[in-house]
């Protein structure tokens, strides 16, 4: 009742959220456009904290980047690198599982693995990956590859998207990640990722993982060259894929990085602390079929992560371990977060720390 009493130009949209109604699209590009960040905040908490209480999620994992090869070479991404470029890699099999057995003494639940389209490493390379993790770290749930690799697989070996997550599955996938949604909008993927596959193509992969079982995560890249429109109508995409599906476990938005990409003339600075926040609350608002808003600490920092569980987070991920792709444009974050430190995080706000594996199951909760 208490949010009645906010004045201003948001009222209705207050009303709605107040009454548990769905936003439209106006009232996401009003929420995007409004420079009333402590109402949007204010409505995106109520909405957590309906759903989640006082818990926040956090999991102790590894992030594994296989390879930079990749032959889309992306504007905005720093990370790829052509073949027989300076400074490409493809691991091994041997070094991948080395990477992740080192990790396990940390107590990690999750192995978090994506990269770049390699041309030559194909779907028994990713086959025999997931049968050696799930050997050399029982009970570790893996979950690898985008959206674009799968159908990077699919096309390679001319099989369908369900046969590549089948076999995958059976090998030992869990999960897909939610990397390379980018922005779904057309006019942006011209601009930013023009030989990345579609929107459309993006949300049937994960359309298809859901049909066979799987539990998906999505993303937004943000702070580059796309409008609040778009952003707008990227998440409305999600959330009508999730009416149907249910299969979404966490959104996350990422933040731009410009330094070292093809953008970096375009877009000179990286994105502010008030625009990390208010697309984690607008997030949050819209995506009301969404369980978990999830904070990439590495992105955007330890403290406006933080900060963010005041603004419809719920999800403070994790440890990380190693990170490639956003350090490779710039980040200055570190590259881990001990265990202890995001507990510290989440309790200096307030908040109960709850650790969960990459299925939201409950591993621990009251540190
Ligand atoms: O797909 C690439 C993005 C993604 C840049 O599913 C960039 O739980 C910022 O998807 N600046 C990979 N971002 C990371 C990712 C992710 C991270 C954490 C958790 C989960 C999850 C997924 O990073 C890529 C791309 O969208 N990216 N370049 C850049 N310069």
């Amino acid at each position: 009742m208490q949010a009645l009493f906010i004045q201003g130009d948001l009222r209705d949209i207050v009303e709605k959220v107040v009454a548990g109604e769905r936003l439209s699209r106006n009232d996401g590009i009003r929420l995007f456009k409004s420079n009333d960040l402590l109402t949007v905040g204010y409505l995106a908490d109520m909405v957590r904290r309906r759903k989640h209480g006082d818990r926040v999620f956090f999991i102790v994992n590894r992030h594994i980047n296989q390879t930079n090869i990749c032959v889309n070479l992306c504007k905005f991404c720093a990370f790829g690198k052509e073949k027989g470029g300076e400074g490409a890699y493809a691991l091994t099999l041997d070094e991948i599982e080395a990477a992740a057995r080192e990790a396990y003494p940390f107590g990690i639940t999750e192995v978090h693995i994506v990269g770049g389209l390699h041309p030559d490493l194909t779907l028994d390379y990713y086959l025999e990956m997931m049968c050696r993790l799930r050997e050399a770290l029982p009970g570790v749930i893996i979950q690898a590859l985008t959206a674009v690799e799968v159908d990077y697989l699919a096309q390679q070996h001319s099989m369908s998207i369900e046969d590549v997550l089948l076999a995958l599955r059976q090998a030992g996938l869990d999960s897909l990640p939610g990397g390379g949604a980018e922005v779904f909008s057309p006019r942006v993927r011209e601009l930013v990722c023009p030989k990345k596959i579609s929107g459309e193509r993006w949300l049937e992969v994960h359309e298809t993982a859901h049909r066979i079982g799987m539990r998906t995560n999505a993303t937004m890249l943000y702070g580059h060259v796309e409008t609040i429109e778009e952003r707008v109508d990227h998440l409305i995409a999600l959330r009508e894929l999730q009416d149907r599906t249910k299969g979404f476990m966490a959104f996350i938005p990422l933040a731009f990085h410009p330094r070292h990409t093809q953008l970096e003339q375009v877009v000179t600075a990286g994105t502010t602390g008030y625009e990390d926040l208010k697309v984690l609350a607008v997030s949050r608002l819209m995506l009301d079929n969404f369980d978990h808003i999830k904070a990439f600490w590495i992105m955007i920092g330890p403290k406006i992560a933080q900060i963010s569980l005041s603004f419809g987070v719920n999800d403070f991920d994790g440890t990380v371990i190693e990170e490639k792709i956003t350090h490779s444009a710039g980040a200055e974050t570190a590259q881990a977060m001990a265990k202890n430190e995001i507990i510290n995080q989440i309790k200096a706000a307030g908040r109960i720390p709850v650790e969960r594996d990459t299925l939201y199951n409950v591993i621990r909760e009251g540190f």
